[in-house]
């Protein structure tokens, strides 16, 4: 420990210190049978020795001021709190009692005033220490414990700080990751409080925002080679190409040696503050690993004159400089400090040239809160110094003596304390214990030689409004890889349009897989959760992102297929009509007289009728088409078997059932979305499936009749034979098309169903036509010698009822 006494003539302060200098304590050998002693400790640290010189700086600067506490000179004395818990207890209560031995009874001596503890280091650290000086109102000013549990003025009522709180520090981490679009992040906590509480609130603030942690590892205090393997697989296996680290860079070295060594490259590493700047981390070759690390840095300043002072280090000062000049030199100190033989040094050595860690001041960021802290301390007791009698803050506006002030009075200095720092002019104030969080956002850039360099890329100001708070050049990151594009970091990329997420079972939200729409969904943003389903008249598109409306379908006059279906069914009307002509220019011949003139006119209206009606069944359905195709067709048939029996009853029997069906429940033309999921079917809905069986079963029936008869007749009458067999083969040839019709009918869809069935009827019809009155027509027209008499017998009618 360092004591001193600048002048013994001025009135003294003590102001304590504590700084971890060394890494870690002893072990100890756990032997219970002796008299314990307090571990020591080891891992002499440069980085936290500078700052215990800054202290003494600051200290010195003010005691040869004259304007800050002119009458007091600042003592100190300076713990090491070895980056261990008990060693920062035990060096709290020997502060405290002014003694060598741990006895807390800080007031039992009689030496000066005791001040303010600065320190102690970490935050758990001084989470321990803050409860023991909290017990006796003695204030402490940290300089790096930032944990934010240290922000709760009912469990540390006396602890300030000049640190940041990491509550700044996580939400600017959250930021920057969602600045990025990064939403499958990893991160690493060192295990303690600073790690832990930081790592939970960078969490808690980026899930809210839908980011995803990929795996969250905690880096061992004391590290076993296990574990750092562990955490490396882990990193390697992770698709997380952000890792977010908040630990200190003595927790974190081991695991970038290893990192190293695997040479885990193509990783955007997200710094917290304490190994931003970190000349323990940031060693020669790391470039690989760590270039491209962005990272988060408090208020650096440059300290005048600090360097020098540094420089002239005397190393017989004390135990500590001491052993930092024999580490440093890496070598045993001569006391005799004379020519000295290998393996002694001389205290004559250039620090300049031996260390470079401790006598580097271009990042002067904690060295500069130490600063700021000893000033803290001192513009307190300044202002309590400087109380008007009669005007003070306390009890009966009483002042506190500087000689024998109690802790609490300068507690309440501290609280209120509002002064410049000198050389940069920052104002300090202390708000509940915590100063404004600011941070320089610091990217690690690989220069020419390979080696890394801090550049401010943006910043981080708590205080300015949300959303001006991060300010960011996105041109000047270099990131780890050749792009100038940021990295990316997802779990799964977007869904495009015509996809949904689908999630996978087990996994963060951020992991998704991507499905297809099904047919007839559609998803028109990115990342949809569902499809949707598209109205009735419409359907989805190839891609699956709009719904386009469903193609119209009918059988329609102007195509090809309606076209020649008309031209077949005129030309058979036609031909129909003809014959009607041939028959009436030969009404009186012996031929037409024979075979019943009315009948075979009706017939052939009938058949005129068939072929004109499957015309109706053409183009868009109408309400009138589909009551008058069904029913034209269903009666031209009854009317064109009943002739060929020679009877009309059927035909007016099947007129009144046609009406009783078109009056109750007539065909009506519908939309069939059912059938074909692209197309809208227009076409006529039968109304009643009972009826048109019915009536197409009536037609049926007759034509077997009609065919039973004609094939009775061939064997009775002589005379009728030939009439007979025309009749019997025009039958044949109407049931063997309606037979075919059936399953034809059945495997068709849409339109062709209409054509297949004008087929049919067309097919039956020119069936009948040229069966009955084609040999007729033939004698008529070619063969007139044949229409005599007695070629033609009289004809009786068939005898059917
Ligand atoms: N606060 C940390 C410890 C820490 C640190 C550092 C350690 C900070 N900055 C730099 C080593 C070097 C910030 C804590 O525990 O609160």
């Amino acid at each position: 420990n360092l004591n001193g006494y600048k002048d013994v003539e001025k009135k003294k302060v003590v102001v304590g210190g504590m700084f971890p200098v060394h890494q870690r304590v002893t072990s100890t050998d756990g032997n219970t049978s002796s008299v314990p002693v307090s571990s020591g400790c080891e891992g002499f640290n440069f980085r936290t020795f500078r700052w215990t010189q800054t202290m003494l700086f600051a200290i010195e600067e003010i005691n040869l001021r004259t304007d800050l506490l002119p009458k007091t000179d600042l003592g100190y004395v300076i713990y090491d709190s070895c980056f261990t818990i008990s060693k920062a207890v035990e060096g709290t209560l020997t502060y405290l009692t002014g003694q060598d031995e741990a006895v807390p009874n800080y007031r039992c001596g009689d030496g000066a005033p005791l001040a303010a503890l600065v320190g102690a280091g970490g935050s758990d650290l001084s989470i321990a220490t803050a409860r023991i000086l909290g017990l006796y109102h003695f204030p402490q000013v940290s300089y790096f414990s930032s944990c934010s549990a240290l922000e709760s003025k009912f469990q540390f009522p006396t602890f300030l700080r000049t640190i940041p709180n990491d509550v700044h520090q996580s939400t600017a981490i959250a930021k920057l990751v969602l600045h990025f679009g990064w939403t499958w992040v990893g991160t690493i906590a060192a295990d303690d409080d600073y790690g832990k509480y930081g790592i939970k609130e960078f969490k808690e603030q980026v899930e809210e925002a839908g980011v995803c942690i990929s795996f969250s590892e905690t880096l061992p205090k004391v590290s076993s080679p296990e574990d750092i393997q562990r955490i490396v697989d882990t990193v390697v296996e992770s698709t997380a190409k952000i890792i977010v680290v908040f630990s200190s860079d003595v927790d974190l070295s081991p695991l970038i040696v290893e990192l190293l060594r695997h040479n885990v490259t193509n990783r955007t590493w997200i710094a917290s503050e304490a190994w931003v700047t970190s000349a323990l981390i940031n060693q020669p070759g790391v470039s690989s690993v760590l270039g491209g690390t962005l990272g988060f840095g408090v208020k650096r300043a440059n300290i005048p004159g600090l360097q020098s002072y540094l420089l002239s280090l005397d190393p017989y000062a004390d135990s500590l400089t001491e052993e930092f000049w024999e580490t440093a030199a890496n070598s045993t100190l001569s006391r005799a400090a004379r020519a000295v033989p290998d393996g002694l040094c001389t205290g004559k050595e250039s620090l300049q040239r031996l260390n470079s860690t401790y006598s580097d001041v271009s990042q002067l960021r904690i060295t500069y809160n130490v600063y700021k802290a000893v000033y803290a301390v001192a513009h307190a007791l300044h202002n309590l110094e400087h109380c008007v009698p009669g005007q003070g803050p306390f009890n009966r506006n009483s002042c506190a003596e500087i000689t024998s002030f109690e802790p609490w009075q300068l507690m309440y200095y501290l609280k209120n304390v509002r002064f410049n720092v000198p050389h940069t002019e920052e104002e300090i104030f202390f708000n509940d214990g915590d100063v404004d969080g600011y941070y320089d956002i610091i990217n690690w850039q690989v220069k020419g030689d390979g080696e890394l360099s801090y550049v401010i890329v943006g910043s981080y100001n708590g205080t300015a409004q949300p959303e001006a708070r991060m300010t960011i050049q996105n041109e000047s990151i270099v990131w780890n890889n050749e792009d100038v594009e940021h990295p990316r970091s997802v779990c799964s990329e977007n869904c495009q349009p015509g996809t949904r997420k689908g999630i996978r079972q087990g996994e963060p939200v951020c992991c998704f897989d991507c499905i297809p729409c099904a047919d007839g969904e559609i998803s028109n943003t990115t990342n949809a959760r569902e499809c949707i389903q598209c109205s009735e008249d419409y359907w989805s598109n190839a891609v699956r992102d709009t719904c386009v409306p469903k193609t119209i379908e009918f059988l329609a006059f102007g195509e090809p297929l309606g076209i020649t279906l008309i031209v077949i069914s005129a030309f058979g009307a036609l031909v129909t009509i003809a014959v009607g002509v041939v028959f009436i220019v030969n009404l009186g011949t012996p031929l037409v007289k024979a075979n019943d003139a009315l009948l075979s006119f009706s017939l052939l209206f009938s058949l005129v009728v068939t072929f004109l009606c499957s015309i109706v069944f053409l183009g868009e359905p109408q309400p009138w088409s589909c009551m008058t195709s069904q029913v034209a067709l269903a009666l031209g048939f009854a009317l064109c078997l009943s002739s060929i029996m020679g009877n009309y009853h059927p035909s007016s029997s099947q007129a009144v059932a046609c009406t009783v069906w078109l009056i109750i429940l007539p065909p009506h033309p519908v939309k069939n979305t059912a059938a074909q999921n692209v197309k809208i079917i227009l076409e006529c809905d039968e109304g009643s499936v009972v009826f048109i069986c019915c009536i197409f079963a009536y037609d049926i029936l007759l034509a077997l009749l009609a065919f039973i008869f004609a094939f009775i007749a061939r064997k009775l009458e002589d005379h009728l034979r030939y009439e007979a067999k025309c009749v019997t083969f025009g039958m044949l040839v109407f049931f063997i098309v309606w037979i075919s019709f059936v399953p034809a009918y059945l495997s068709t869809r849409g339109k062709f169903m209409v054509a297949v069935q004008i087929f049919a009827i067309l097919a039956s019809s020119f069936g009948l036509l040229a069966c009955i009155f084609l040999p007729k027509c033939y004698v008529l027209l070619v063969k007139p010698e044949r229409n005599t008499e007695e070629m033609m017998r009289p004809r009786s009618k068939p005898r059917d009822g």
